[in-house]
């Protein structure tokens, strides 16, 4: 389908989040993305940016984070229940872009697991937290869903 490219302005989906908390893997399993490859740098394709864990691992590197996501119109914040994930308290605040959470790789997630994952990002100021597998596609189509109805339907896939 021909979309007209100001349609994509702050129409883009970022993915921030630990390194190797399924970023890339997700927008692959969105549909966005081909293939994975470790994420080196911020990637911005029409629809979506991807950006590297280190972005959010390290607190010199926010500002990296915070102006690519002033880029987009709808910001997930990740975390793998199988990791520790440290975000700063009230991190949406810095973010013009609307915030939703997501908890990835619930096949190999406990309960109590995917409830602290809930709970760094409910933290981190995600209001709204939902749930998935890019493995098994359980919850993606949820996401998706959600995804199409915040940026009006338009993500190039
Ligand atoms: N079991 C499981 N593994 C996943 C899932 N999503 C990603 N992974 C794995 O987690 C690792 C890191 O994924 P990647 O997308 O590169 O993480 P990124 O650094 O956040 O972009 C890879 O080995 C993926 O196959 C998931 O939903 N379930
Ligand atoms: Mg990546």
């Amino acid at each position: 389908m021909e979309r007209p490219g100001y349609l994509s302005a702050n129409r883009k989906l970022m993915v921030a989040g630990p390194t190797r908390a399924g970023k890339s893997t997700l927008l692959k399993a969105l549909g966005y993305i081909d293939d994975v490859n470790k994420t080196q740098m911020v990637v911005h394709g029409e629809y979506f940016i991807d950006t590297p864990g280190e972005l959010l691992n390290h607190l010199y590197l926010y500002r990296s984070l915070l102006q690519n996501a002033n880029k987009a119109g709808l910001v997930l914040f990740l975390a793998d229940p199988t990791q520790m994930s440290r975000y700063p308290p009230k991190f949406n605040t810095a973010i013009h872009a609307r915030v939703l959470g997501v908890v990835t790789k619930i096949d190999i997630a406990t309960e109590s697991m995917v409830a602290r994952s809930k709970k760094a990002l409910e933290v981190a100021g995600a209001k709204e937290v939902m749930f998935c597998s890019s493995l098994t596609g359980e919850g993606i189509a949820e996401l998706r869903e959600k995804i199409d109805n915040i940026l009006g339907g338009v993500c190039g896939r």
